[in-house]
């Protein structure tokens, strides 16, 4: 009935956090705020994107390169820039680490009292902003341990079990949210005319199997023969179709739905991969794993690795428990 719509209406973001914790204790209010910031920085950034084709100053790149040695998007930098901004106010963060920045970010006016510490890629996929793809931000919190006073951040250097929070934002053809505070994995719609993330799934599920594997064969030959016997593999079988789209959010969120696997092999010139484990495997190892998947090195858990530096890198095999299996078959088997 009616009452029912209005209920859903109502069951915004923070407010959902707060049922989660079924408790008003600071932890409680502390993440219910948290994800509130987090939400307004996905406002803020879907926002700006779908202003990207009409305004200037959105589109294209700075002309800088990153510590990756990437070329820097402007995207890249607003969204960075959003989520300082953003939390600077939230009194609750001291410290905030980040693809786009060498070292982490130090809020003064929230250090000491701001006790956790928010770890995130801005906007992941960036090359797909100017071709109006989608795109993702990937977020990850943790408590700060100690004062960090010589500005090395070493309490981050900690397995991502020690999160606190995790998820990511999808800007698509709408802007969803999907967290996990570890009691299940909740996906939130942006209504753009109330300004709020309302619920849409409760508990998600990700299927024990599903037809897509999903990623990048043009560098077959730079992996090892385990992952090209893999691919050979699901090239014979009716059982898989290929799905990638050059942004992972888009991609694993479609396996999280509809079960698959998500893969970022190492090569042999460069074994870790390319994507970063505190603030991109981490953090989507921790939703996968409690929507019931597995996210794994190939030969350890993501969610088991201690990181020896903040842009420590990992390869990635994510998704369904059978799917992630039978990558993991040929590697362990070292075809
Ligand atoms: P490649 C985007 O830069 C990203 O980090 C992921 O979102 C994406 O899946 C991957 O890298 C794309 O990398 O090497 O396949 O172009």
């Amino acid at each position: 009935g009616g009452d029912r719509a209005l209920d859903r209406d109502c069951t915004t973001l923070s407010r959902h956090v707060l049922q989660q914790c079924q408790s008003f204790a600071a932890e409680a209010q502390d993440l219910s705020a948290l994800m509130n910031r987090i939400a307004l920085a996905g406002k803020l950034i879907a926002r700006h994107m779908s202003h990207a084709g009409l305004m200037e100053g959105v589109l294209g790149f700075t002309g800088d390169v990153n510590v990756q040695g990437e070329s820097v998007k402007k995207m890249d930098v607003y969204a960075n820039d959003v989520f300082i901004a953003v939390f600077k106010q939230s009194g609750l963060v001291c410290r905030l680490a980040s693809e786009e920045m060498d070292k982490p970010y130090y809020i003064p006016e929230n250090c000491p009292i701001g006790r956790y510490t928010l770890l995130y890629d801005p906007i992941d996929g960036s090359s797909n902003t100017d071709i109006n793809l989608s795109l993702g931000s990937i977020f990850s919190i943790r408590r700060q341990e100690g004062d960090d006073t010589d500005g090395k951040a070493l309490d981050l250097l900690t397995n991502g079990r020690n999160q606190i929070a995790a998820g990511y934002i999808l800007y698509g053809p709408s802007t969803m949210l999907v967290y996990t505070i570890g009691k299940g994995v909740h996906s939130f719609t942006l209504d753009p005319s109330l300004g709020e993330f309302i619920l849409t799934e409760e508990n998600i599920r990700i299927p024990n199997h599903g037809a897509v594997y999903s990623v990048n064969e043009g560098n077959f030959w730079q992996w090892e023969e385990s992952y090209r016997e893999y691919i050979r593999y699901v090239h014979r079988t009716e059982d898989y179709t290929a799905r990638y789209s050059g942004a992972m959010v888009s991609d694993i969120h479609r396996v999280l739905i509809q079960g698959g696997v998500f893969l970022y092999p190492g090569t042999i010139q460069k074994p870790e991969g390319k994507l970063r484990l505190l603030y991109e495997t981490a953090p989507l190892a921790y939703v996968i794993e409690q929507a019931g998947g597995r996210a794994t090195t190939g030969l350890v858990d993501i969610l088991d690795v201690v990181p020896k530096k903040l842009h420590q890198r990992t390869p990635l095999i994510i998704g369904s428990r059978e799917d992630v299996a039978k990558v993991e078959s040929f590697i362990q088997n070292g075809h």
